[in-house]
C-alpha cells in the first residue's frame, strides 16, 4: 500500500487562481481542499476545483494521440502522429502559402503555462494572417479600450474590492464565474466584507443574477444597452459638475473632448433604450463621484455586445472622471511579478498599440492584436480564392460550441482538407481533426500563472510543481508545440526540441541584455544563460521572467528578489502586497498620458447615437454561467454534471404565459441563423422581453467521446448567435442581445 502524501497545486480552471491542497495515494487523488495557508486565496475552493480529481481520472480524457482513419479516431504513437501532420500540412503550405493554415487558440491556453509560453513561440516562428482565438468572443473590447487609453492591452484597471466602498458591476456575475479580468478568489466573502464596512454593491444585469441577489441594488437593463447607460452617467458627471480627476489631472489628455462628445447622451435621452429610469442613472453617477473609494467594472455582458469597446472605454472614463482610477478602493493596476509588459521597458511612455493593420479576406473585418475575429472563421474556410483556409490547427479550443453560428462553422470544419487539434477531449470540435495531440492532466504538469496575476486584486506569485509524474510515453504540451513549430517551419516531424527551446530563451535573453533599460541591460548574455542552468522548457522561461520582473533578483542585483527558486521555497505563494498607485509609471502611451478620448472610439459614438431611436419590442437572448460548469469542457465530470438540468431557457412568467409555455415545457428558439429546442425555466429573475440560455452545451454530436456529458447534452446556444454581428472596433462577436423568436413546440 502506498502512503498518502499532500501536495499543493494551483487550480487552473478559472481566473480566480486558487491554491489547492491535494491528498494523493499512489496515482490517485484522495481529496482536494482549498489551501488555508495560501497567501492569496486563503483556502477558497469551488466545486470545479474539487472536480479536478475527476478530470485527472476521467477515462474519456485523452492520453494518447489519435489519428482519423476511415472516419474513426484510432490511437497512434507520437511519431506516427507527427508524421501524419507533416504529410498532411506540408503540401498545403507549400502549394498555398502560410495563410492556408488557420489557427484557433482557446481559453484554457491562457491557464496553462506550457501553452501560454509556447503558443507565443509558435506564433513568432510561423507568420500568417489567419489567426483566431476565443478572445474575440470574450475580452478583446476591454483590451482594445485599455490599449488605447493606457498603452497596453493588459493594463486593465481592477476593482480594489478589499478597500472599496462602492462598486457598480455591469454584465458580470462573479458569484458564478468567480471573476474575470478581476482575479478575486472568494468574491462572496470579499463583497460581504465590503458591505459590512458600509460599502454598496450595485449590479446592472437583465437577470437578477446570483451576484445581484447578494447586492444592495439590482438594475435590470435591456441587453446591449450598457454603453448608453454608461454614457448617461458620464453625461451626469459633466452636467452636474462632478468631474474631479484629482492627482490624475496632470496625466490625462482629452477630458474636454469627452465632455463635448458625450453631450448627446443625457440620462433622459438614453433611459428608454436602456429600460432604466433617468433618475437612477443620475443617482448612480452621483454615488460614484461621492464614494470614498469606488469603481465601475464591466465584463462579458458588456464586452460581447455591439458596443463592447465603447462600453469598456466608458467604464474607465467614469473611473477617471470621478477621481476613482489608481487610488485605493477604486480601480487599480496590478503589478505582476513576471511576463507583465507594463512592468518592462521605459516606465511611463511607450509605443502604444497599433490595430486594424490588415483585414480579413472575405468580409474585410479588422485585425486586432494580430488576430482576426473568430466570427469570420467559417467564411474564410468556405470561400474559394487565394488566402483561403484549407487546414486548421486548434489548440485548447472548442470553436464548434463557443463561437457564433456554430451550425455553419461545423459544416466548414467538416470541409477542411486537414485539421490538427491539441486537446484533452474528443469533442464537438476535435471530432473533425485528422490528428489529435493530447496534453497532460493539470496535475501532471507544473504551473506558474502567467496571465492572471496581471488582473488580481492583490499582487502575488506562486509556483506549483506537478502533483504526479507524467505517465511514461506522454509528451508535455510545450514539447508538442515545439514539434509542431518544427513541422510548420519546414524542419520535419522530428525537430530538435532542445535546440528550438535553447533558441527561444536565447532570443529573450539577447533582447533583455541589449535593451537600453531594464534590470539586466548591458549584461553578458552567456552569463545569464548559464545562471538559468539546468532549467529547461517553461521553468526556464518563468525563472528568467521572474528574475527580470518587477520584484526580481535581477540575476544578482537584488539577492532578496524573486526567482523560481524563491517560489519553490514558498509553496503557499509569495504575497507582494495590496495594489498600489501606478500612474504615470504604468502608462505606455506615446504621450505618456491617459488618452481619455481615443480617436477610434470617439469616431464610433455616432453609431451609438443612431441606436437611440431603435424599436425596443421583441425578445432578446442573453447567456449566463453556472458555478458547476466551465464553458464547454467540464460537463463530462460526474461531480459537476449531477443535479438539476442547467441548460434551460429562462423566461419571465409573462413571456412564458404569452406563448403558452410552462416550466419544463420545450420551446423552439429561432434567430436569423438557426433554431434550437430547449426546456423552459420560468422565473421572475429575468426581465420581460429577455431570455437566457447558457453557452457551452450541445454534447450530442456523432463521433465524440464524452460519455457523461452525452447523457445530458443540452443545447448549443451558439447555433443562435449571429456571426455577422460584431463590435467593429475589436472584432468581438455579439453574444448577448440576440434578436430571437420563441414558440412552444407543438405536440410536446
Ligand atoms: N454564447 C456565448 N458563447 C460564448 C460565451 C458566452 O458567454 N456566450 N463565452 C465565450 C468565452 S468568454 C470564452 S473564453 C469562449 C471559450 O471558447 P473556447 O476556448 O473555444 O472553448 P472552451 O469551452 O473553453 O474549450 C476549451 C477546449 O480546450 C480543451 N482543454 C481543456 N484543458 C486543456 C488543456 O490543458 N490542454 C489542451 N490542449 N486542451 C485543453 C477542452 O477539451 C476544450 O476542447 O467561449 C465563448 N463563447
Ligand atoms: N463557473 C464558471 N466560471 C467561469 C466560466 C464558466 O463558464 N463557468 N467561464 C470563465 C470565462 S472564460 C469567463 S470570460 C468569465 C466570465 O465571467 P463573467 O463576465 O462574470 O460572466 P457571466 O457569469 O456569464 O456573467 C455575465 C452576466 O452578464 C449578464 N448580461 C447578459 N447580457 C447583458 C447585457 O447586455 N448587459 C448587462 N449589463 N448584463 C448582461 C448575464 O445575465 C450574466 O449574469 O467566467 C469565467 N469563469
Ligand atoms: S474558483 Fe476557479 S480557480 Fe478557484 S477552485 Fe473554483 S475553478 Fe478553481
Ligand atoms: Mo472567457
Amino acid at each position: 500500500m502506498s502512503e498518502t502524501t499532500t501536495h499543493l497545486h494551483q487550480c487552473t480552471v478559472c481566473e480566480a487562481a486558487c491554491g489547492l491542497t491535494f491528498e494523493v495515494k499512489g496515482r490517485e487523488v484522495v481529496s482536494v481542499r482549498g489551501d488555508a495557508e495560501d497567501v492569496f486565496s486563503h483556502g477558497f475552493i469551488c466545486p470545479k476545483g474539487a472536480a479536478l480529481k475527476e478530470l485527472d481520472a476521467d477515462p474519456d480524457r485523452l492520453r494518447q494521440p489519435l489519428i482519423k482513419r476511415n472516419g474513426r479516431h484510432e490511437p497512434a504513437s507520437w511519431d506516427e502522429a507527427f508524421e501524419a501532420i507533416d504529410r498532411g500540412l506540408r503540401p498545403i503550405l507549400e502549394q498555398h502559402g502560410n495563410d492556408a493554415l488557420g489557427f484557433y487558440l482557446g481559453n484554457p491556453g491562457a491557464h496553462n503555462t506550457s501553452l501560454v509560453t509556447y503558443n507565443a513561440a509558435l506564433l513568432t516562428a510561423f507568420r500568417n494572417k489567419n489567426r483566431f482565438s476565443a478572445s474575440t468572443v470574450d475580452q478583446y473590447p476591454k483590451q482594445v479600450a485599455t490599449a488605447l487609453m493606457f498603452g497596453g492591452g493588459l493594463s486593465v484597471p481592477i476593482p480594489d474590492i478589499d478597500r472599496s466602498q462602492w462598486m457598480l458591476m455591469l454584465g458580470a456575475n462573479p458569484m458564478a464565474s468567480n471573476g474575470s479580468l478581476f482575479t478575486v478568489p472568494d468574491f462572496r466573502g470579499r463583497a460581504r466584507k465590503m458591505r459590512e464596512r458600509g460599502g454598496r454593491l450595485v449590479v446592472v444585469d437583465p437577470r437578477r443574477s446570483e451576484t445581484a441577489d447578494i447586492a444592495d441594488e439590482h438594475v435590470a437593463i435591456r441587453p446591449g444597452t450598457d454603453a448608453l447607460l454608461l454614457a448617461g452617467m458620464v453625461h451626469t458627471l459633466c452636467d452636474e459638475n462632478l468631474v474631479a480627476l484629482g492627482r490624475l489631472e496632470e496625466w490625462t489628455a482629452g477630458v474636454e473632448e469627452v465632455k463635448h462628445a458625450i453631450a448627446a447622451f443625457a440620462p433622459e435621452v438614453v433611459a428608454a433604450q436602456c429600460g432604466v429610469p433617468a433618475e437612477t442613472i443620475r443617482r448612480l453617477a452621483r454615488e460614484l463621484a461621492a464614494a470614498d473609494g469606488g469603481c465601475v467594472y464591466g465584463r462579458i455582458g458588456t464586452t460581447t455586445t455591439e458596443f463592447g469597446t465603447t462600453a469598456s472605454w466608458l467604464v474607465d472614463v467614469l473611473n477617471v472622471l470621478a477621481g476613482q482610477l489608481d487610488r485605493p478602493g477604486g480601480a487599480m493596476f496590478p503589478k505582476a511579478a513576471a511576463f507583465a509588459a507594463n512592468t518592462r521597458g521605459k516606465p511611463g511612455k511607450g509605443g502604444g498599440v497599433r490595430m486594424h493593420r490588415f483585414s480579413s479576406r472575405v468580409r474585410g473585418a479588422p485585425e486586432v492584436f494580430g488576430e482576426l475575429p473568430c466570427a469570420c472563421l467559417a467564411e474564410e474556410i468556405e470561400t474559394p480564392g487565394e488566402g483561403r483556409i484549407r487546414a486548421l490547427l486548434t489548440i485548447a479550443g472548442n470553436p464548434a460550441v463557443s463561437t457564433p453560428n456554430a451550425g455553419r462553422l461545423a459544416k466548414a470544419l467538416a470541409s477542411l482538407e486537414f485539421m490538427v487539434s491539441v486537446d484533452i477531449y474528443l469533442n464537438e470540435t476535435t471530432r473533425h481533426a485528422d490528428v489529435i495531440l493530447p496534453g497532460l492532466s493539470p496535475l501532471e504538469q507544473s504551473h506558474y500563472d502567467v496571465i492572471f496575476p496581471q488582473f488580481s486584486v492583490r499582487n502575488w506569485a506562486r509556483y506549483s510543481p506537478p502533483v504526479f509524474e507524467p505517465p511514461a510515453g506522454s509528451l508535455p504540451e510545450w514539447q508538442i508545440l515545439l514539434r509542431l513549430t518544427g513541422i510548420l517551419t519546414g524542419q520535419g516531424p522530428k525537430a530538435d526540441v532542445d535546440a528550438l527551446d535553447d533558441t527561444i530563451i536565447a532570443m529573450q535573453v539577447q533582447s533583455a541584455v541589449g535593451a537600453s533599460d531594464g534590470p539586466i541591460a548591458g549584461r553578458d548574455a552567456d552569463e545569464i544563460l548559464a545562471a538559468l542552468e539546468p532549467l529547461r522548457g517553461p521553468e526556464r522561461l518563468v525563472d528568467f521572467q521572474l528574475r527580470t520582473g518587477a520584484y526580481g533578483d535581477g540575476f544578482g542585483a537584488d539577492p532578496e528578489g524573486l526567482s523560481l527558486r524563491k517560489l519553490i521555497e514558498n509553496p503557499h505563494g509569495v504575497d507582494l502586497g495590496p495594489l498600489a498607485p501606478r500612474i504615470p509609471e504604468v502608462l505606455r502611451t506615446p504621450s505618456g498620458r491617459i488618452e481619455l478620448a481615443p480617436e477610434m472610439v470617439m469616431a464610433d459614438l455616432a453609431r451609438l447615437a443612431d441606436t437611440l431611436d431603435r424599436d425596443t419590442d421583441g425578445m432578446l437572448l442573453v447567456g449566463r454561467r453556472h458555478v458547476r460548469s466551465n464553458n464547454s469542457w467540464m460537463h463530462n465530470l460526474p461531480m459537476l454534471a449531477k443535479g438539476p438540468v442547467r441548460c434551460t431557457l429562462q423566461l419571465h412568467p409573462d413571456d412564458a404565459a404569452a406563448r403558452g409555455l410552462e416550466n419544463g415545457a420545450l420551446a423552439r428558439v429561432s434567430s436569423r441563423v438557426g433554431s434550437v429546442v430547449a426546456p423552459v425555466e420560468v422565473t421572475d429573475a429575468i426581465a420581460r422581453g429577455v431570455a437566457s440560455l447558457p453557452h457551452g452545451w450541445g454534447h450530442d454530436e456523432a463521433g465524440t467521446k464524452l460519455e457523461v456529458a452525452a447523457k445530458r447534452p443540452g443545447t448549443n446556444s451558439n447555433v443562435l448567435t449571429d456571426e455577422m454581428a460584431l463590435d467593429p472596433l475589436s472584432g468581438t462577436a455579439v453574444l448577448n442581445g440576440i434578436p430571437i423568436e420563441i414558440e412552444a413546440v407543438p405536440g410536446l
